[in-house]
């Protein structure tokens, strides 16, 4: 662009799509109900009630299973496009295999999609939002290479039940959750923490997992109903603290880390995990004593599965992280130390709720235009972007923070990036995995101390209902709180 501070007025194509996103275990509840069995969420967080900040687990969370009409009527308030929400596996496959389906759970996403599309908002739906059974769990779960087959085969039945209603997949999203925080620490289920090894065995399965269930839709669906299957991947920007080079080379190491692990075996031209990924790891593995790299490798076929492996990427952005080299020493091994960087944030950055989460919405534009310098323009929608606050209904900081990264989205799309679509996570308060609802990252207020967990519309649902009738972002503030779906 030709500047920053310029005074066209940039809108957003008719065609762009916004929408909200939310995921099965922080909305739904009806943990054990119809049939459900626990996922590993269920397990981990009644086996240890102590890890959740504020003591509130997904058992009930928004009760959205006993909500559909209610949560499709504040989508019809907003007016948004698309609802990104997440089928739980264990609720329609009570054993994880596909020899039992369980008919009532899928009578609940039967009446969400058919009420979707009745009011023509286009479901994307997520296949796995971090959820799994924890009966699969107990046959080591993603690092059990047989999961690649498990998924697979869930994938088949929603495929088979749906293919002719859904049109936007997700199979996985951020597969970085799921392994580097799952099975190297305590942070998110299953809490493995099998530190440098775990990491690594379970991306290998997950990216493997999403290859072959995009496979199938390719040879068994597409075709007949022309739909897209994307991967969610976490895309937060990391800028070297400052421009001395080897902390510019401990930015770039990182985001091969975090970002390109993901992205270059599916995007890049010759597939497999980055170079400097691969060289840091098996240099640390030998160091270490290991015989071969921790980091485990992908045959040929395997790589020719990856690679092209997705009609979209789904991008997922939050926030910008400083980085430079470490001076402290990280476990023997681990994945930190293989990366062996330090990453803080800039203290003049808007923070949220979250202790992780700043605003700084130039690192937007930096992440995507990462992703167009290394992978030639890849079709993207912003499957997550939020911002988390206190409970209370005027909420100010999260509508500046919305309004100046969608600016700067307008910048990314004016300079090529392929932004097909935006989406706010959260459509309304959840369970915010171990920080229950301490921090709240809905455009909907949430309350949980109420029989019906009533929502109630932010000043912040309001202003996202403006910028997408107007397709601009301006300064307009509402005349009250007050929302009505008739006008
Ligand atoms: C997304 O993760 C998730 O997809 C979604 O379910 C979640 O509700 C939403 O964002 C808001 O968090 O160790 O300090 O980094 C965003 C990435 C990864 C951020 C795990 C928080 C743990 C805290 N998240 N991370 S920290």
């Amino acid at each position: 662009v030709q500047g920053w501070t310029d005074t066209k007025v940039r809108t957003f194509a008719e065609t762009f799509m916004f929408g909200v996103s939310t995921s099965a275990y922080q909305v739904e509840g009806a943990w054990n109900v119809d049939g459900k069995t626990e996922s590993i969420w269920d397990k981990y967080l009644h086996d240890n009630p102590d890890v959740v900040a504020d003591g509130r687990n997904g058992d009930v969370a928004s009760d959205s299973y006993h909500n559909y009409e209610r949560d499709v009527e504040m989508l019809r308030e907003i007016g948004v496009d698309h609802y990104r929400f997440s089928i739980s596996w264990p609720r329609v496959l009570p054993s994880g295999f596909p020899n039992e389906i369980n008919e009532q759970a899928f009578q609940y996403y039967d009446n969400l999609i058919n009420e979707l599309l009745t009011y023509k908002i286009e479901p994307m739906v997520t296949l796995y939002h971090f959820d799994l059974p924890q009966r699969l769990q107990d046959l080591g779960g993603w690092a059990n290479p047989l999961s690649i087959e498990w998924f697979e085969d869930y994938a088949k039945v929603v495929f088979d039940r749906y293919a002719d209603k859904v049109k936007f997949w997700i199979t996985i999203n951020q597969p970085n959750s799921i392994c580097v925080d799952g099975y190297g620490d305590k942070v998110m289920a299953p809490a493995v923490d099998a530190k440098g090894i775990g990491e690594y065995i379970c991306i290998k399965n997950v990216l493997l997992a999403h290859a072959n269930a995009y496979r199938l839709y390719e040879r068994d669906y597409k075709k007949k109903y022309n739909g897209n299957v994307g991967i969610a991947i976490s895309v937060n920007w990391a800028s070297p603290i400052n421009n001395k080079t080897v902390n510019a080379q401990a930015a770039e190491l990182y985001r091969a880390f975090t970002i390109d692990m993901y992205v270059h075996p599916i995007w890049s031209t010759y597939g497999d995990f980055p170079q400097p990924v691969k060289d840091a790891v098996a240099k640390k593995s030998l160091e270490q004593g290991y015989p071969r790299s921790r980091l485990p490798s992908f045959t040929a076929e395997e790589k020719r599965l990856l690679k092209k492996s997705a009609d979209f990427l789904g991008v997922n952005h939050y926030t910008t992280f400083l980085v430079k080299p470490a001076k402290k020493q990280f476990s023997v091994p681990s994945f930190d130390g293989d990366i062996n960087v330090e990453i803080s944030q800039d203290d003049i950055w808007t923070s949220g709720k979250s202790v992780w989460l700043k605003s700084y919405p130039f690192g937007l534009y930096k992440a995507l235009l990462h992703i167009n310098q290394n992978y030639e323009y890849p079709p993207i929608f912003i499957t997550e972007h939020g911002w988390s606050t206190n409970p209370g209904l005027w909420d100010q900081t999260r509508v500046n923070v919305l309004r100046e990264y969608l600016k700067v989205l307008l910048f990314s799309i004016e300079d090529g990036a392929q932004v097909k679509g935006y989406t706010v996570w959260s459509l309304m308060d959840n369970v915010e995995w171990t920080s229950g609802t301490s921090e709240r990252f809905g455009l909907y207020e949430v309350d949980f101390d109420s029989e019906t967990k009533n929502r109630t519309a932010r000043l912040s649902a309001l202003a996202y209902r403006h910028i997408i009738e107007e397709r601009i972002i301006d300064d307009w503030t509402p005349p009250s709180l007050k929302i009505d779906v008739s006008d």
